[in-house]
């Protein structure tokens, strides 16, 4: 007689669970089925992204991006690693430091025009060089620019380039949307090529990526390679018409709320950051003015009116269709007890900005986003 049998189902998403091909729907690893014959069991894609307050991810890493690295450091040549001034605080991938460790590195901070004007540049070269500590990231040199309108510090940049290369390759690396191509394409303005070679795109040996290799001699060029993963970022999660939306276009300027025990400040109805302690605190929140904010009661108090009204009507701009549950959300607490001038952070969003008090926080945010506190790349405490 035909024999009947009830395959089992992940529990969160309803795939057929199986245990062949781990880039398939509903791949469990067989030791989890072998564990828990009779559990509610979750393929392993649901068992990772349902997990709650895990910590923050770095950014994923393409193996064949290791082929690149290894290429420069054998070469020994000049890395010009380019970083988003306005969000870059979780863009570090510790695979990419650990390779480049030993790597002439010249950090380049782009998005200069993104950030107020009235703080001046060496303190936000000492707060790259700090977020770079934090990462350990080692390098020779850090300069300020902007591709924006005239540009902003590019001279200096090449003269820069052209000092530390020394008649090395150079490779401009960071993550995706840093600004490398609108570098290169301002700096072809200015190229003249005396060389016998031409500017190609080009293929970097030994894998599928490609880039944009310039000559400078007959001898050397400037590679262009892709653009690292942000897949930890806000921009990654959301849909291209809220991606442009939460980019800001132009200087962000400081709004400033006041949050009490309880209350909490909702961006768009991307994020909410809320606080749960009792210190009164003025807070200067940073992010694109297309990032609607509205300040409510807590979500502690009233979770699930707050999830309706906001996250599932997505009454406040942006809303994104990727993110409309708490289900879709990563919630993480932070205990401030630093003084001073402190940040928390959203990768690609925006922060916000206070002083130090032993607060308590609240951060939720869509699943899989970098947050993170860190002293502050726009002081407040005179204001
Ligand atoms: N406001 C501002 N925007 C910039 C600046 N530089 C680049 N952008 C913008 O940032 C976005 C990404 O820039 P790209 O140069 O394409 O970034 P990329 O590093 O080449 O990105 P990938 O090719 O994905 O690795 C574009 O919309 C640029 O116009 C800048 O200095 N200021
Ligand atoms: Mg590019």
């Amino acid at each position: 007689m035909a024999e009947l049998n009830k395959l089992q189902r992940c529990y969160h998403c309803g795939a057929l669970l199986q245990t062949e091909d781990p880039s398939k729907e509903g791949y469990i690893s067989p030791s989890i089925i072998e564990k828990y014959p009779e559990g509610l069991l979750l393929c392993n894609n649901c068992y990772k992204t349902e997990k709650f307050n895990n910590n923050p991810q770095e950014a994923y890493f393409d193996a064949d991006y290791e082929k690149i690295l290894n290429v420069i450091r054998n070469k020994k040549a000049l890395v010009v690693y380019v970083v988003d001034l306005f969000s870059f605080e979780g863009a570090f991938i510790n695979k990419i430091i650990e390779l480049l460790d030993g790597v002439d590195v010249l950090v380049v901070a782009n998005k200069r025009d993104l950030l107020p004007k009235e703080i001046n540049d060496d303190e936000l070269k000492q707060y790259v060089a700090h977020r770079l500590r934090v990462a350990k990231f080692k390098v020779i040199d850090t300069v300020i620019t902007s591709t924006s309108n005239d540009g902003y510090n590019l001279e200096e940049m090449y003269k820069l380039i052209t000092k530390y290369s020394d008649g090395r390759d150079v490779y401009f690396v960071g993550a995706s949307t840093s600004g490398k191509s609108a570098l290169i394409s301002e700096f072809l303005k200015k190229y003249l090529n005396n060389t016998s070679k031409l500017i190609v795109t080009y293929t970097f040996e030994g894998t599928n990526l490609r880039g944009m290799r310039i000559p400078i001699t007959n001898k050397t060029y400037i590679y262009e390679t892709p653009g690292t993963s942000i897949d930890n970022s806000m921009l990654s999660k959301v849909e291209r018409s809220v991606f442009n939306a939460i980019t800001p276009k132009k200087e962000v300027k400081a709004r400033k709320y006041t949050l009490t025990k309880d209350s909490c400040i909702a961006l768009g109805s991307l994020a909410c950051i809320e606080l749960l302690s009792k210190e009164k605190t003025v807070v200067y929140l940073y992010a694109s003015d297309k990032v609607e904010v509205k300040a409510h009661k807590a979500i502690v108090t009233d979770n699930q009116k707050f999830f309706a009204s906001i996250i599932e009507k997505g009454s406040n701009k942006p809303s994104s269709s990727n993110i409309h549950n708490r289900k879709d959300f990563d919630v993480y607490e932070f205990q401030i007890t630093e003084e001073g001038s402190r940040d928390i952070g959203i990768l690609g969003l925006g922060w916000i900005s206070f002083v130090g008090n032993k607060q308590n926080f609240r951060v939720y945010v869509p699943k899989g986003v970098y947050v993170y506190t860190s002293r502050s790349k726009v002081k407040n405490d005179n204001k």
